[in-house]
């Protein structure tokens, strides 16, 4: 089933990129681009063909290429990133796409990041963050609607992203850090917790037939496995100093 992994260089620039619950660490762009290229391994071990796209010193986080767009089976919906300085990643990534879905856009005042939306089957959940408002949410829900898709807001708290707190690993499960979800939202679903001992570990890559997952966590980790799923552990913990995570790094355009 596999089909296309977007990805995006990490751009020299990456140590001026926007951070918003991290103190500025040092970044070793070198380290970062090294990591980077396991994890494009990893996609392409799992039968993605990668297509990586360029970056340059003007955009410093455009290796997070998930908050650029939100792809269906049906179409692809390119964002209004909430951080001023992401705008200018979101054509590159538009043009990558547009051979391979149809494009729809999010208008102003919409502001939404990919990262704070988290599509499991027909449900599509949405955070309200400091990234993504009420009116981008509105207009993915009436995009969607017709498709079958039911569109529920939720809220987001004491993280970047939704899917910084909650991810899918499996068709009805869920990993999450419960201290930053309400559960109520996610009734319906099965939720692995993060072991406590690691709050940022909620933000787990899933893949048709494995989970791609930071070496970071072990203990999450082995929750995950214990599900009898598939654990890819990759080490991103230099794109980590920048506020990224594994589902950050790709977009994953499913073959028809
Ligand atoms: C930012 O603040 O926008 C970047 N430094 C990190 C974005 C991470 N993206 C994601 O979780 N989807």
């Amino acid at each position: 089933m596999p089909g296309i992994a977007i990805t995006r260089e990490v751009s020299s620039a990456l140590a001026s990129c926007e951070l918003t619950h991290l103190a500025r660490a040092p970044i070793d762009v070198g380290v970062a681009r090294a990591q980077h290229g396991v994890y494009e391994h990893a996609l392409a071990e799992a039968g993605y063909r990668v297509e990586r796209l360029a970056s340059g010193p003007d955009t410093p986080d455009s290796v997070f290429v998930e908050d650029m767009a939100i792809v269906f089976d049906e179409l692809a919906i390119v964002t209004r990133p909430g951080a001023e300085s992401r705008r200018a990643e979101v054509s590159a990534v538009a043009d990558a796409l547009e051979p391979h879905r149809a494009l729809r856009f999010i208008e102003p005042p919409g502001t939404i990041d990919g990262g704070d939306v988290l599509a499991v089957g027909r449900d599509v959940f949405i955070g309200r963050s400091t990234r993504t408002n009420s009116a981008a949410i509105g207009q993915v829900r009436r995009i969607l609607a017709p498709l079958g898709y039911e569109v529920r807001e939720v809220e987001v708290r004491e993280c970047l992203h939704l899917k910084s707190a909650v991810t899918a690993i499996a068709p009805r499960l869920l990993l999450a850090n419960p201290q930053w979800i309400d559960r109520q939202a996610f009734a319906d679903y099965d939720i692995v917790d993060v072991d406590p001992r690691e709050p940022a570990a909620a933000n787990a890559l899933w893949l048709h037939d494995r989970v791609v997952f930071p070496t970071a966590f072990p203990r999450t980790a082995d929750r995950i496995a214990s599900r009898g799923l598939r654990v890819r552990m990759v080490d991103a913990s230099e794109l980590a100093k920048a506020e990224g995570a594994v589902t950050c790094c790709s977009l994953i355009v499913r073959r028809l």
